[in-house]
């Protein structure tokens, strides 16, 4: 049974999926990172210090589609995900710091600052960190090959799991464009849609006045998201295809919002989801077994702290 919702996917109104609506942004100097970064983190090293008791560990995490710089990040629950959770390796696989919006307007509550406070935190500590640029940070693509502290940036990675499956990660957003075209209705929410079935019934009374046919534009629209929602389908079919050829046995990206793992033709698809709305991440346990787990409940009073702390920063 068909199970897949008939409203868009809610992430395609926060990404989009143009190939760069900015033109390029201006270089960043030092690399794709606000300034106060610098300061010591010795508040976060008390929080720490609060339930260590409740750590889980892994070989491997990889997180993407952040979005830090946006009101719509959840950067209290990553954060306590973050604090609740080790792992050998950590990628950030893109869309971490969304530069678009940072362009368009400043946000930075003290929950963002501290997301990036942790990541170079656990860098510093050992955990071996890789940062591959996605499509909204695209500025920090220039940096690849170098370094930023203890973090490698890289414009894709391989990644052999434990048990010897050779991964190939990725952001995914260099892929669009072999895919799909009707990509303005990525802007198109649940609320515009009820508006423009409003618009088509005036839309449709003004046409028969002026004599011409009844056109529905909202079966137009529906569609249309008929088509995006095939954007999925079609995105995993051409990410593991790509990994296929790179001699790879699996891909891992982000960027469509959509945490999955999948066998597709032979070729493992991972997603590791997004923390806008889903919170989720794919790991790779002590044992190398692959899993996307789903951090939608805060664990601890400090979390709760610097929630309500950057709600008053925000505010
Ligand atoms: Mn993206």
């Amino acid at each position: 049974m068909e199970s897949k919702p008939a409203s868009l996917p809610p992430l395609f109104r926060q990404t989009g999926f143009d190939s760069n609506p900015l033109g390029s942004l201006p270089p960043l100097t030092p690399p794709a990172l606000p300034p106060s970064l610098g300061r010591p983190d010795s508040a976060d090293d008390d929080d720490d210090d609060d339930d260590g008791k409740t750590k889980h560990r892994y070989r491997t995490i990889w997180i993407s589609d952040i979005h830090l710089g946006t009101s719509g990040c959840q950067a209290e629950y990553l954060l306590d995900f973050l604090r609740h959770n080790e792992a050998q390796y950590l990628y950030l696989v893109g869309d971490i710091i969304d530069g678009w919006q940072l362009k368009k307007g400043w946000f930075w509550p003290q929950a963002h600052n501290d997301v990036v406070q942790k990541v170079l935190r656990k860098a510093r500590k050992g955990t071996q960190v890789i940062y591959i640029p996605g499509n909204h940070d695209e500025s920090a693509r220039q940096f690849c090959d170098h370094a930023f502290g203890d973090i490698l940036i890289r414009e894709e990675a391989f990644h052999t799991t434990l048990n010897g499956r050779r991964l190939w990660v990725v952001h995914g957003d260099l892929f669009d464009g072999v895919i799909q075209h009707a990509k303005w209705l990525a802007y198109v929410g649940d609320s515009l849609y009820s508006l423009i079935l409003v618009l088509n019934r005036w839309f449709n009374r003004i046409r028969i006045r002026m004599g011409f046919q009844y056109w529905s534009l909202s079966q137009y629209l529906k569609h249309q998201v008929k088509n995006a929602v095939n954007f999925i389908g079609q995105f995993e079919k051409v990410m593991t295809d790509e990994a296929r050829r790179r001699g790879c046995d699996g891909v891992v990206c982000g960027h469509i919002h959509k945490a999955e793992i999948r066998d597709i033709d032979g070729v493992l698809y991972c997603n590791d989801g997004d923390w806008v709305e889903s919170l989720s991440a794919l790991v790779e346990t002590t044992e190398g077994e692959l899993k996307v787990i789903y951090w939608t409940v805060m664990r601890s009073p400090a979390a709760k702290r610097s929630r309500d702390n950057s709600r008053v920063a925000a505010g």
